[in-house]
This record gives C-alpha cells, structure tokens and sequence, in this order.
C-alpha cells in the first residue's frame, strides 16, 4: 500500500477485519517488520489520540517514529504554489517534502479542511503533493476530506460489539459551536457504505455530504425517526459541505443555539434498540452528547478510541510489507 486515504486502499475489508483480529490478540507479532525503518508524523493541526496511537503503532512493528508540530518549532509553511512568499511563512512545502522524506520511510499527514476552497480542500491539495513530492509511502492522520485511520477503528469497534449480523448505524450530525471539517463523516459513511451494516445518515437540510462519500446511503432529516430501531449511534458535527450551495461551503448554517434539540440525549436514546454510543473524539459534552449519554454502559468512546492502535498497526504494516 503506497498511499492511505480511502477505504479501497486497503482491500478486501474482511481481510482487513481479520488482521486487524490478529494484531489485537498478540500486536507484537511484526515487530521485526519495521525494524531499521523509520516513520515520520507530520501534524499541521493538534492532536491527541492520533499523535499517541500512531505512534505506538510503529513502535508495534518495531520503527523509529519521528513527529513533527509543524506549527511549534518548524519553519510555518507555504502550500499553495505560485504566491510571493511575503508573508509569515518562510519555507514552501515543495522543498519542505523532500527534506523531510530524505529522513524516513513513510509519511502521516495531518492537514486539515480550510473550510473556505472548497475546490483546493476536496482535491486532497497538501496530501496529494506529499505523494507527488516524497517518494515515499503516504497516510493520511485526517486530512482535508477524510481520517480513515479514524474509520477503520470504528469499523473494528462496531464489529467487535454488534449482537446482529447486519447492524443498523445512524450517523447523526450534532450542535457544536466552531466549524468543523468534514472528514470524520465523510469517510465514517465511505466505510459504512463498504461494510455489511444497514446505514442511515440524518443531518438538518443543508449540511448533505458530498456524493463521493454518502454515496447511495439513506438520508433521513428527522432524527428521532433516524434513531428509531438503531444499534449504534455515531454523532459528529460538522460544518456544510456546500453540495447544494458551494457559497455555504464551511459555514455553519444555524446558530448552535437553536440547534440544541440535535444533541444526543436520552430522548433519542430512547427509541434505539439498547444503541451503543459512538463518537471519535474529542467531545464537547452538552453540544454533541449529553453526560448521560456518553458514561453509559452503552458508550464505546473509550474502546472505540483505543481501536485507533489497533487500525494505524495494520496500515503501518501494510506499508512496510509493500516497501520490502
Ligand atoms: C476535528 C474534526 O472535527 O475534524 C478532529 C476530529 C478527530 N475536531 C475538532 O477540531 C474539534
Ligand atoms: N479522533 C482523533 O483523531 O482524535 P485526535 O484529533 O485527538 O487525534
């Protein structure tokens, strides 16, 4: 595997499943695999549990894990080709990716949407010019439209904790008072529509995904109907997607005020069948979810984020067993 951004890139999705199963049960197993290679984390924005897990996930398969803020310490960098570079940055990505690729073995990008270009957000523009510009295998840690390291530990999470064969999944947009990208649903609905579950997707008008992801999933606007018979909840905000009016692209179309009611509570709750609740972090209790809701017994936050190790393991090992 030469780059990680969608779920194609990984194949078969049972065989994925499978391995993922595997390196849960001894994740030592390919620690000579990476040995004498080195992995580089590049974050443009902040991070928590991708800074830790993928980081323990090299460690895993043995490598050498080199992470870089670029915004606390490096030289802050232009992306954008063809500017005069007057401003506050003072070193341009296209000599920045070979000097980093010269120091390691493969590549995590973290570079969140703009949310203001639509057209050089959707065209994965900074991902796409590290695997143009550094030789080297590529993956994505959220980037611009997508977080698949993020998806495919939801995947291994749902599998590991649904009681039928073909679970029903809302994933539910929720109140939060900053634009957020679109990354987490786009490719939570990417993998849904890939994987064997029955899936709905309910967002207020206005906040549609982009085709590319939503792909032929339902979209149901009225969420208590949404949630009704559900076997798992997944929320998350995020900002329009500008699909029926490219203008409102990043926007945040109602005030979170009068938004409320879209919080996941138990009056929602209520009409799921006993639904685990699913959410990637980081939270904003009382906005996305309420107290109650996210320390049920019912809450798989925590395993869900723990599954995050467990995913970035296989992309990782993927990728060395390409490049050998
Ligand atoms: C980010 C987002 O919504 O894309 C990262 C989520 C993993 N969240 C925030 O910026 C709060
Ligand atoms: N879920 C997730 O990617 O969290 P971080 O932003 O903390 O890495």
């Amino acid at each position: 595997m030469k780059s990680f951004l969608n779920v194609q890139d990984l194949g078969d999705l049972k065989q994925a499943l499978a391995e993922a199963r595997e390196i849960k049960q001894d994740r030592f197993k390919y620690v000579e695999l990476g040995r004498n290679k080195t992995a580089l984390l590049v974050f443009f924005n902040n991070s928590l549990r991708t800074r830790l897990s993928t980081q323990k996930a090299a460690q895993n398969l043995g490598m050498n894990v080199i992470v870089l803020d670029v915004n606390a310490g490096a030289w802050k960098l232009e992306t954008e080709r063809g500017v005069i570079m007057d401003g506050d940055k003072s070193e341009h990505l296209l000599e920045a990716i070979p000097v980093m690729s010269s120091y390691c073995d493969i590549i995590g990008i973290r570079s969140f949407a703009g949310l203001t270009d639509r057209e050089y957000d959707y065209a994965e523009t900074v991902y796409n010019q590290f695997v143009k510009y550094s030789g080297k295998p590529i993956f994505a840690m959220e980037t611009a439209t997508v977080h698949p390291l993020q998806a495919f530990a939801d995947l291994i999470t749902i599998e590991e904790h649904k009681q039928t064969a073909r679970p029903k999944v809302v994933l539910t947009w929720a109140p939060h008072p900053r634009a957020l990208p679109q990354a987490v649903p786009n490719s939570f609905a990417e993998w849904m529509n890939a994987a064997d579950v029955d899936f709905v997707i309910t967002h207020p008008e206005g906040y549609e995904l982009d085709p590319a992801f939503a792909g032929n999933a339902r979209v149901e606007y009225d969420q208590m109907k949404a949630f009704e018979g559900a076997d798992f909840v997944y929320a998350k905000n995020w900002s329009c997607p500008g699909v029926t009016r490219p203008e409102d692209y990043g926007k945040i179309l109602t005030d979170y005020h009068e938004m409320l009611d879209w919080t996941v509570s138990d009056r929602q709750m209520a009409v799921t069948n006993n639904a685990r609740f699913m959410h990637c972090l980081p939270v904003r209790r009382g906005m996305i979810v309420t107290d109650e809701v996210i320390e049920a017994p019912t809450s798989l936050v925590i395993p869900e984020a723990a599954n995050r190790e467990i995913s970035a393991t296989v992309v990782l090992k993927r990728m060395l067993e390409t490049e050998r």
